[in-house]
């Protein structure tokens, strides 16, 4: 498929979705919201891809939504219908990706962004990275998840502020903050070797998580009874125990 706002590009395995409107700080407008999803959608349907990095080009990560679009749009499409039928398609289609989603964060990530960053599943961010909410220097409040997901990851009194690399790593919002000029070779070699793992597994992993979430202690062991179930009849199930007893390395195949 052709994207005209984002590079799509897959390589060992590993697909790299980058936001591609660098002019304008990789804001988003409808394409460009339209044209991840629909990229995630084709990590999902194609088995040669393990592992997906999702990064910006130029300075920014992203500057949220393209408010030139907002303003455009003026009252033809309410927000709240724009937000179910365009970030919360994307967000949805990335939370339930079975595939581990490594966010690359090169620059700043403010509004819709943040929350897309943080429905990843691993965020590295540049030491010269940052997330701001923005939302309130035009009014709104904060969506695109990010109501849900922000204060769990960082406590609610945190949740507010402009957050630059450092005290993200600290409040454990980014697994790691690498010099800007690493971060793409770092995160490719990270999204290379999980590309090279038991692929069902981590995908099984993500659905567990998010499930254990939303359910008390007991729940959360019954869903772990019925993945595990899915997991164990995997040939890398097979694979990884019989590496073990012939004291090899496993050859997984994400199957
Ligand atoms: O519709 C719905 O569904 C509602 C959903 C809302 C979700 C949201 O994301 S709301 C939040 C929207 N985002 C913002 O409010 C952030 C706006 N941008 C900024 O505050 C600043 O650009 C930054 C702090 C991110 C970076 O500042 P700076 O000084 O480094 O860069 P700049 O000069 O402001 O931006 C560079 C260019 O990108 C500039 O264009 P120009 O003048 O060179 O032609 C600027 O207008 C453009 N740009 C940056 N962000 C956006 C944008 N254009 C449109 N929309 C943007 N979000």
């Amino acid at each position: 498929m052709g994207y005209e706002t984002i590079l799509f590009d897959v390589k060992e395995s590993v697909a790299t979705v980058t936001l591609n409107r660098p002019n304008k700080l990789n804001a988003f407008n409808d394409q460009m919201i339209d044209e991840t999803t629909a990229a995630f959608k084709q990590c999902g349907r194609d088995k040669d891809i393990r592992c997906v990095v999702l990064t910006g080009n130029g300075r920014a990560f992203s500057s949220g939504q393209d408010l030139g679009a907002f303003t455009e749009r003026g009252d033809t499409v309410s927000i709240g219908e724009h937000l179910r039928h365009g970030y919360h398609k994307l967000l949805k289609q990335m939370v339930q990706l079975e595939k581990p989603i490594i966010c690359a964060i090169n620059g700043i990530a403010a509004g819709a962004a943040c929350g897309i960053a943080l429905a990843t599943d691993i965020r590295i961010a540049a030491d010269s990275a940052s997330f701001m909410l923005a939302f309130s220097k035009i009014g709104l409040i904060p969506d695109s998840g990010i109501n849900w997901l922000l204060p769990r990851i960082v406590g609610q009194a945190r949740a507010y502020e402009m957050i630059p690399a450092d005290k993200a790593l600290a409040w454990g919002m980014v697994n790691r903050v690498v010099p800007a000029g690493q971060l793409a070779e770092i995160a490719t070699a990270w999204a290379g070797s999980l590309a090279a793992g038991p692929t069902l597994a981590f995908g099984l992993t993500k659905r567990a998580m998010n499930q254990a979430w939303n359910t008390d202690l007991f729940g959360a062991l019954e869903a772990e009874a019925y993945i595990q179930e899915i997991a164990g009849r995997t040939y890398d199930n097979q694979e990884g125990v019989a590496a073990f007893l012939e004291k090899r390395p496993a050859q997984f195949k994400g199957m």
